[in-house]
């Protein structure tokens, strides 16, 4: 088979020889996401497979759908780390902030950085970045195929949970021949796509669907039928025995009616505001949306944070930058006709 990351061929491999007899920690981003673990887990089992002193490390607790990427790999949080000198692997984080301060205090300075996001600019000593890929998880599982490295039937399906989620179940536009071709080599390897969708897609607890029910009664349009915001107060989750990790996914009910072409998540948090914002035409620019609300992300998808307002004062300040946004487009699109 032909190399399927040659750029990185001979790289990889001279970084590989000088993890030897080196204490390895691989580092991944806050509210962890499939992607996240998945890559965390498969890096760390292939690496112990080569006899490396290795453990993976995250911010946060792994949420329940995603439990089952880790199995018996030792993965802990910050207070869990071992004392002494550790070389530090970071997966999947566009920078060090993302995994976290604690984490990026008490390693200043990364010897790894393995990552699929445009804005990485490529913090560490040997960084492998590559904004093509679907998932950070599909860069390792290439970069283990090309260098016919072990993965046993754990990794693959780990490697597996990350491109599935990251790639929206191979719906988004990052999904690749490359994706598949190398989906059909973590299958001969173990991975099982129907095992992991149950456990990511039909495990769902009856609070969720009480929050997404709530969410989806409270969907509202605005832009003549353009915009769809659903919002959360204050309280849902106790009303309704869920948690932060049970939002991922609802803003994509109100970017996925017909006409809607901008879809919009509020959650009131205190007197603080969180907002996500999904189009489904990047010409669109959600990130420029929320660099208005000092907020940031990708074209199609992005998010922003705010203090001291209330939920109608920032509905209606959003709405109006949305607007603006839409005539702009608009405008833009008439005069290239
Ligand atoms: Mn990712």
């Amino acid at each position: 088979m032909e190399l399927i990351y040659p750029e990185f061929y001979d790289r990889f491999a001279a970084f590989l020889r000088s993890l030897e007899g080196r204490r390895v920690v691989v580092i991944s981003h806050a509210r962890p996401d499939g992607d996240c673990i998945g890559s965390q887990v498969a890096l760390t089992r292939v690496l112990r497979a080569l006899n490396i002193d290795v453990i993976c490390a995250n911010p946060d607790p792994v949420p329940r759908r995603i439990q089952f990427a880790v199995g018996d790999t030792p993965l802990v949080n910050f207070d869990g780390l071992p004392e002494g000198d550790l070389t530090a692997i970071y997966v999947d984080c566009a920078d060090q902030g993302r995994a976290g301060e604690k984490l990026k205090a008490r390693f200043p300075a990364p010897f790894a950085n393995i990552d699929h996001h445009l804005s990485n600019i490529g913090f560490a000593q040997h960084n492998f970045i590559d904004v093509g890929s679907a998932a950070t998880a599909e860069i390792l599982a290439g970069l283990f195929l090309d260098h016919h490295l072990p993965i046993d039937a754990q990794a693959a399906q780990s490697l597996y949970a990350g491109i599935a989620t990251d790639t929206g179940q191979f719906r988004f536009n990052s999904t690749s021949r490359r994706t598949f071709l190398i989906v059909a080599e973590l299958m001969a390897r173990g991975a099982q796509p129907a095992a992991a969708a149950a456990e990511l897609y039909e495990r769902e607890t009856a609070g969720k669907l009480d929050l997404l029910q709530r969410f989806l009664a409270s969907l509202s349009y605005e832009c003549a039928g353009r915009v769809c915001i659903g919002t959360l107060p204050n309280g849902i989750y106790a009303a309704t025995g869920t948690s932060p990790e049970d939002v991922e996914g609802l803003v994509d009910y109100a970017r996925s009616i017909e006409g809607v072409e901008i879809g919009v998540l509020i959650e009131e948090q205190g007197t603080a505001i969180k907002a996500s914002l999904r189009s489904k035409d990047p010409v669109y620019r959600v990130d420029r949306i929320a660099a208005a609300f000092n907020g940031g992300g990708h074209a199609c998808a992005a998010g922003l944070n705010l203090r001291d307002v209330t939920m109608a004062d920032f509905r209606s300040r959003l709405v109006a930058a949305i607007d603006t946004q839409i005539s702009a487009v608009d405008t833009l699109k008439k005069s290239t006709l």
